[in-house]
């Protein structure tokens, strides 16, 4: 075991300064605190799945994968402020100063800023939480929350009529108490949905995931899995969507070519719509989503399927096909993520932030003003846990949630 640490920091090590032009070159001293920081969290969280696999193909574009890693000059101090959530997958802020927490198996709850978690909200659909993938998945609120109550939830749960695991973006009214889900509407039925975002002009984004081998989903038209669909409020596809006229494709298909994407945000200066999927093993994906393009899955990868099988012959690149901004080997297997725009934490301004599940990691990427990585950052990898969500706070400070039996949410401050 120990030979093996050792072989996976020092490939970890070697690989740092294979950076191309662009993100500066890191002096001595950072590689080795680099190689000791990789070093540490190995031994301490012990070698999460797929982290040993030394799959590495190489990258097409400059920084697009292994950008200079980055020490942030931001001094900060992380607290538990909850804990005792079974399995929570994501939260949103309350305009009362609670928050509302997903918890995988079981439904809806509202956390106090004192760390009270409530009971089970009543009204939301009965979820199970089946092989650790599916149940009750994101929340948002609506932009008009204080004025309508209404909030967006994505599961996936199975009905006794229905012989598979289905999925469903739906709406509903949060009551004044906050105890109760009212006006339920199902807005979508399909395919594995995972996150909800709401643009500017009202109208929602959702990430749906192609994770059935061998993944015949995502390069269809036809399917609203393995997508980034654009819908309105009341579930009908966005008018002005790519394909609207293409015959048998599902309207509301926006691009195509992923797939198990998880984390979503707006770029806080352009407004580009940002996502990381996950690719089976290895090969997880930053992609700046533009509508009708292709971003490749499964026909390039720079992963391989669960079976350590390549995927298409290891192809990485073809014509008519996105590449990634960035993309990671081995996986850390993403979830949350959002761009920092708080003034609390200022050497953070503009980053993303994204979630790390088996990584045990909360990342931190630097973009260039023409959206290339620059710097890549590990947090809380002291913490040895699966970082399920991560969110900017009313209050300009980081909060993050921790995915497991005991789920906590941590509040990321300047110290
Ligand atoms: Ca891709």
């Amino acid at each position: 075991m120990k030979r093996m640490l050792l072989a996976l920091g020092a490939s970890l090590v070697l690989a740092t300064p294979a950076l191309a032009q662009g993100a500066p070159k890191p002096t001595p001293e950072q590689l080795a605190k680099t190689y000791a920081e990789d070093q540490l969290s190995l031994e301490k969280c012990g070698v999460p799945r797929n982290a040993a696999d030394d799959y590495r193909p190489a990258p097409l574009l400059p920084d697009q994968t292994r950008a200079h890693r980055i020490t942030s000059s931001q001094a900060f101090k992380v607290e538990s402020i909850a804990s005792g959530l079974v399995n929570p997958w994501a939260f949103a802020f309350l305009p009362s100063g609670n928050m509302l927490v997903t918890t995988r198996g079981e439904g809806l709850r509202t956390v106090a800023p004192d760390g009270k978690v409530s009971d089970l909200i009543t009204g939301t659909p009965a979820v199970k939480n089946k092989f650790r993938l599916f149940g009750m998945h994101d929340v948002i609120l609506d932009r008009d929350f204080p004025a309508n109550r209404t909030i967006y939830l994505a599961y996936v749960t199975t009905l006794p009529e229905d012989a598979s695991d289905t999925g469903y973006i739906v709406s509903a009214k949060l009551s004044p108490d906050e105890r109760n889900l009212t006006d339920y509407t199902i807005l979508r039925k399909g395919p594995v949905p995972r996150r909800i975002l709401q643009a500017k002009d009202g109208s929602l984004f959702v990430l749906t995931a192609d994770i059935v081998t061998p993944y015949v989903s995502a390069q269809s038209l036809a399917s609203g899995a393995g997508k980034v669909l654009h819908i309105n409020t009341d579930g009908t596809a966005r008018a002005d969507n790519p394909f609207v006229a293409t015959p048998n494709a599902d309207p509301a298909v926006y691009a195509l070519g992923v797939r198990d994407p998880q984390s979503m945000a707006f770029h806080p200066v352009t407004g580009d719509l940002w996502i990381i999927e996950n690719e089976p093993r290895g090969g997880d994906e930053l992609n700046r989503i533009e509508p009708g393009k292709n971003y490749g899955f499964p026909l390039i990868s720079f992963g391989r399927d669960n079976d350590g099988k390549l995927l298409n012959n290891g192809l990485t690149n073809k014509d008519g096909l996105e590449q990634p901004v960035y993309f990671w080997t081995p996986s850390v297997a993403f979830s949350g993520m959002t761009f920092y725009t708080g003034d609390k934490l200022p050497a953070w301004k503009n980053s993303i932030f994204a979630g790390g599940l088996s990584g045990m990691q909360l990342v931190r990427l630097e973009l260039s003003t023409d959206g290339r990585v620059v710097g890549e950052e590990k947090l809380l990898r002291d913490r040895c846990r699966r970082i399920r969500d991560v969110r900017q706070g009313p209050d300009g400070l980081l909060y993050v949630l921790t995915d497991d039996a005991n789920g906590e949410i941590l509040r990321i401050s300047p110290n």
